[in-house]
C-alpha cells in the first residue's frame, strides 16, 4: 500500500488512536531537546511527576538563548540545567555550544525518529528525516517520563521540489515563497512533506534550513526523505551508524501538492514585520540598511556562513552597516576557521559572536533606531529585535552578505560571479563538547542546584462548576507568543520565576495590564485567528494564568499556543459564530453557567451568556483534555495519577 513517509513513522511510534487527519493519537518520542528559555521550567514540571531517570533513548538539555551572563540569573539557570541533566541522564549541551537546532542536527539527527523539544523550531530536524515536533516545556517533560505525545493527526501536504537553484538564490528563498504563497496560517494542521527531482542536489544543512521556518507557517511540522544525501551528512558526522533510508511506499496521495521550481525562484524577502510578508528583493532594492545579521538555527550552517565569507572576499562591509554573525555550532565555527572563512569575515569588517540565538531572541543586537535590519533568523515579529518600531527583513544568507556590502537591499545577483561552496573538507565532527549523562549509580548523588531566582511551579485551582469573569483584554488577528509575553534581555532571565515574569503579560499590547488585573479574581482574553502564533515559550499560557486568565476566547488558536493553554487548564474557546467577536468589549462580564460538567460530558458547544445576550461557543478537545481542564491543568492530572 502507498504511504508517505509521515505516515511511516507515525505508523511506527502509534500508541493509540486511529492515524486519520482530525483525531487525536498518542505518539511514542524517541529523542527530546530543550533550550535553557524553556528548560528550566519544564526540568520544575519533571521534578514534580517524581520519575528517576528520563526514559527516551536520547535526551538532550541545551544552554543556546539566555547567554549574556548580566547577573546571576542566566548563570544560575544554566547550572541548574547542568545539575539535573546529570540527576535524571539527559545529554547537556554548554552554552557556546550552539543552537540546539543545528545541534541536534549535526550530533544526534536520526532518520525515522520521533523528536520532541520545547521549542517551536524543533521541526530543524525534519531536514534528517526526524519525525520532530515543537511543544510546550510540559509535553516535554512528560515524554521525558515516559509518556507518549498527544497530537491531533494533520494533513500532509506534499511539497514537489523541481530543478536547481540559479546562482544566488538558496533553500531560506524555497520556504520564503512558501510563505508568500500559504502565509503565516497556511499551514496549520498540517505537516509538509518533501518530495521531486530536487531533492537530490539538497543537502541537509539546505533542507533543515526549509523545515524550520515550516514553524512561521503554522505547519505542524515538515520532513524531508532520508536519502543518499542524508548518508553523506551522516557520514560526514560519523554517524552513519545512524541513518536509516526513509522513503514514500510507492505513490501516496498528499491532501494537496505544492510544487516549487528552484529554478524559477529569485532572491526575495520578508518584509517588517512578519514573515509572510515577502517580495522580490529587487522591488525594495535601494533601501538603506543599517545592520545585518547572520545565524540562527534557520541559516548558521557550515555552507551558510562560508557563502557570506566567500562573497566579502576582496570586499568591505559598507560603513553604515553593523555585520555580525551568530554561527550555529561550535562545530561550524571550528570548521569555518579551518576552512579559511572566518578570517575573510574578520577582514571584511563582521563582528562574530560565539555560537547561539543572539539577537534573533532579542539578547543584545538590537539595531538603532528607525533603520532597516535584514535578518537571515526565522521570524521578524513586531519588536522582538529589542527596538521599539524596529524593521526587520527576512533573508537568505546571499540577500543578507549583498545588503551588507552594497549597504542596501539589493539584489544579490549584483554581485557578478557566485561563490561556489562544498564542503567542509576537514570536517571537525567531534561531539566532546557535550556531556553525556553519568551512569545511574553516580547520577543518584547528584545534587540539583537552585538559585534564588528558581521558583518552584505554583499550584493550580480547578475549574469552577459555574464560571464568571470580565473580559480583561481583546486583540486582534496573529497575535504572537511575543506579544502575549515578550522576550529579550530584560524579560528572558526570569523564564524560571513565574511570579516576576508575570509582571510582563501583554505589557507589549496593554503596558498596565499586569495592575489592572491585580486582586479581580478571574477574566477573559478575546482574540482574532491564529492566536497565539509563533514561539512554544509555555510562559505564555502560565503567565497570563498567573494573573487570573482562565478563559480565552478567539477565531482560531495556533497549535503549540493551543496545547499550552489546555495544559495549563486554561479554557480555550472559538467562536461558534466569528461575527459574535464584534458583540465583545473590555471591561463586559461573563457567564459559562455549568461549564464544568458540560465539558466532561463532552458538551461540544457551550452558552456563554453575555449580561441578557447568549451566545454559542465550541470547544473542540479530547476527553484527556476536558478532564486536564476541569482538574485545572496537567500537573494536576498527573498528580492525581
Ligand atoms: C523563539 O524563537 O521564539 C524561541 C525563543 O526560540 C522560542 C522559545 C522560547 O520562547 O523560549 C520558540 O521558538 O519556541
Ligand atoms: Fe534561537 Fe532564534 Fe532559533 Fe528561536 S528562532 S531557537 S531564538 S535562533
Amino acid at each position: 500500500m502507498a504511504k508517505t513517509i509521515v505516515e511511516q513513522v507515525m505508523a511506527a511510534h502509534l500508541v493509540s488512536g486511529e492515524l486519520t487527519p482530525g483525531a487525536e493519537v498518542a505518539l511514542k518520542i524517541d529523542h527530546t531537546l530543550t533550550q535553557d528559555a524553556t528548560g528550566t521550567l519544564a526540568y520544575l514540571e519533571f521534578e514534580a511527576m517524581g520519575v528517576e531517570r528520563v526514559r527516551p533513548e536520547v535526551a538532550v538539555s541545551y544552554v543556546d538563548h539566555n547567554l549574556p551572563q548580566t547577573d546571576f540569573r542566566n548563570a544560575d539557570d544554566h547550572r541548574f540545567l547542568r545539575t539535573v541533566a546529570a540527576k535524571y541522564g539527559l545529554h547537556f549541551s554548554p552554552p557556546g555550544n550552539g543552537i540546539s537546532h543545528q545541534v541536534h542536527l549535526e550530533r544526534f539527527s536520526a532518520p525515522g525518529r520521533t523528536l520532541l523539544g520545547s521549542d517551536s523550531h524543533t521541526p530543524t530536524a525534519g531536514g534528517a528525516g526526524m519525525l520532530a515536533f515543537g511543544a510546550g516545556g510540559l509535553d516535554v517533560a512528560l515524554a521525558l517520563a515516559g509518556q507518549p505525545f498527544y497530537l491531533v493527526v494533520p494533513e500532509i501536504l506534499g511539497v514537489r521540489l523541481t530543478g536547481r537553484f540559479r546562482p544566488w538564490v538558496s533553500a531560506k528563498d524555497v520556504i520564503l515563497e512558501l510563505l508568500r504563497r500559504l502565509t503565516v496560517k497556511g499551514g496549520r494542521g498540517k505537516i509538509l512533506e518533501f518530495f521531486g527531482p530536487a531533492l537530490r542536489h539538497l543537502s541537509v544543512p539546505e533542507r533543515a534550513a526549509i523545515t524550520n521556518m515550516g514553524a512561521e507557517l503554522g505547519a505542524t511540522t515538515s520532513i524531508f526523505p532520508a536519502d543518499a544525501q542524508t548518508l553523506k551528512f551522516l557520514k560526514m558526522q560519523g554517524r552513519e551508524q545512524d541513518f536509516r533510508p526513509l522513503t514514500p511506499l510507492g505513490r501516496p496521495r498528499y491532501a494537496a501538492v505544492e510544487e516549487v521550481d528552484l529554478g524559477a525562484l529569485t532572491p526575495l524577502t520578508a518584509q517588517p514585520s512578519s514573515p509572510d510578508r515577502v517580495v522580490p528583493v529587487k522591488d525594495l532594492a535601494g533601501t538603506p540598511v543599517e545592520q545585518v545579521l547572520i545565524g540562527s538555527c534557520a541559516n548558521s550552517s557550515f555552507r551558510d556562513l562560508m557563502i557570506a565569507a566567500r562573497a566579502l572576499q576582496g570586499r568591505r562591509v559598507h560603513p553604515r552597516v553593523s555585520l555580525e554573525i551568530n554561527p550555529g555550532s561550535r562545530q561550524v565555527l571550528e570548521n569555518l576557521i579551518l576552512a579559511g572563512g572566518l578570517v575573510l569575515l574578520l577582514e571584511a569588517g563582521a563582528r562574530v559572536m560565539p555560537p547561539g540565538c543572539w539577537g534573533c531572541i532579542g539578547m543584545g543586537q538590537a539595531p538603532p533606531t528607525n533603520a532597516a535590519s535584514v535578518r537571515t533568523f526565522p521570524r521578524n515579529f513586531p519588536g522582538r529585535s529589542g527596538t521599539k518600531d524596529d524593521r526587520v527583513y527576512l533573508a537568505s544568507p546571499e540577500t543578507a552578505v549583498a545588503a551588507a556590502i552594497f549597504g542596501a537591499l539589493q539584489d544579490p545577483r549584483d554581485l557578478g560571479d557566485y561563490p561556489r561552496v562544498s564542503g567542509p573538507r576537514r570536517v571537525v565532527a567531534n561531539g566532546s563538547n557535550i556531556i553525556p549523562p553519568p551512569p545511574p549509580g553516580e547520577a543518584a548523588r547528584v545534587e540539583v542546584i537552585r538559585g534564588p531566582n528558581i521558583v518552584p511551579f505554583p499550584q493550580l485551582t480547578p475549574l469552577p462548576e459555574t464560571w464568571r469573569g470580565e473580559v480583561w483584554l481583546k486583540v486582534g488577528d496573529n497575535v504572537t507568543t511575543d506579544d502575549i509575553l515578550p522576550a529579550g534581555s530584560q524579560i528572558l532571565p526570569l523564564r524560571s520565576n513565574l511570579p516576576a515574569i508575570s509582571q510582563y503579560a501583554f505589557t507589549r499590547l496593554d503596558p498596565e495590564f499586569p495592575q489592572r488585573v491585580k486582586g479581580r479574581g478571574e477574566g477573559a482574553v478575546v482574540g482574532g485567528e491564529n492566536y497565539g502564533q509563533g514561539s512554544s515559550r509555555e510562559h505564555a499560557a502560565l503567565a497570563p494564568r498567573y494573573l487570573g486568565v482562565r478563559v480565552k476566547l478567539v477565531k482560531s488558536f495556533a497549535r503549540i499556543h493551543l496545547a499550552n493553554l489546555i495544559n495549563f487548564g486554561i479554557l480555550p474557546l472559538t467562536f461558534e459564530n466569528p461575527g459574535d467577536y464584534d458583540l465583545l468589549s473590555q471591561g463586559q462580564t461573563l457567564k459559562l453557567p455549568g461549564v464544568r460538567q458540560r465539558l466532561l460530558d463532552g458538551a461540544e458547544r457551550l452558552p456563554l451568556k453575555l449580561g441578557d445576550r447568549e451566545i454559542w461557543v465550541r470547544v473542540d478537545l479530547s476527553t484527556r483534555q476536558r478532564r486536564l481542564l476541569a482538574v485545572g491543568g496537567a500537573l494536576n492530572l498527573a498528580r492525581e495519577g
